[in-house]
């Protein structure tokens, strides 16, 4: 398994799976989310609210999967991080885990994660490096994850702590 660090838009990327930073409701009205929907079309908001029609809202730590419209992708995991100061990293962790788990049973090669919970749910781009670095060392029967950074300084971070966590 290769893990890559990249900066850019997730959208732009190919991989099998692409993760997105939601909410439980799985309205995507800001960020990563928006970015998604806005290129990928409104099937992936669509099809969302007719997974919470019928399975509720998602638990924090929670993830749901849709297709990915017109992106090269074969999947949206989305995936609902916590907010920080309200919920805990754990649950970082937990979605992060979980979006892994996910791609593993659609038995996909390749996967890209944004830094989910660092934008509109404000943690701090280390706790979710230093979460990241923590659950992709764990045993993962996937090719290939991408961690794909937005912002200059979330990569110089995810840099600096991935080097760090080894
Ligand atoms: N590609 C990669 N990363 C991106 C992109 C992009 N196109 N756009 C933003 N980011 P956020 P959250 C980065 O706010 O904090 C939404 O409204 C961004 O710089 O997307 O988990 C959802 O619907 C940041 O580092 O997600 C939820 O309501 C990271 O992606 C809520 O925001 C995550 O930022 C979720 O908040």
């Amino acid at each position: 398994m290769i893990v890559y660090l990249t900066k850019g838009d997730i959208t732009e990327i190919e991989a099998d799976a692409i993760v997105n930073a939601a909410n439980s409701f799985l309205e995507h009205g800001g960020g990563v989310a928006y970015a998604i929907v806005r290129k990928g079309g409104k099937e992936i908001q669509e099809e969302s609210r007719e997974y919470v029609r019928k399975h509720g809202p998602l638990k924090t730590g929670e993830v749901a999967v849709t297709s990915a419209g017109k992106l090269k992708a074969k999947y949206i995991i989305h995936a609902v991080g916590p907010r920080y100061g309200i919920e805990g990293e754990e649950k970082l962790e937990e979605a992060i885990r979980n979006s892994l788990r996910k791609a593993e049973e659609l038995k996909v090669k390749s996967i890209a994660l944004p830094a989910i919970s660092t934008g509109i749910y404000g943690y701090p781009y280390e706790v979710c490096a230093r979460k990241m670095a923590k659950v992709l060392k764990e045993n993962w029967n996937l090719d290939k994850i991408i961690v794909c950074l937005y912002t200059n300084d979330a990569y110089e971070v995810f840099k600096r702590i991935f080097k760090e966590e080894g």
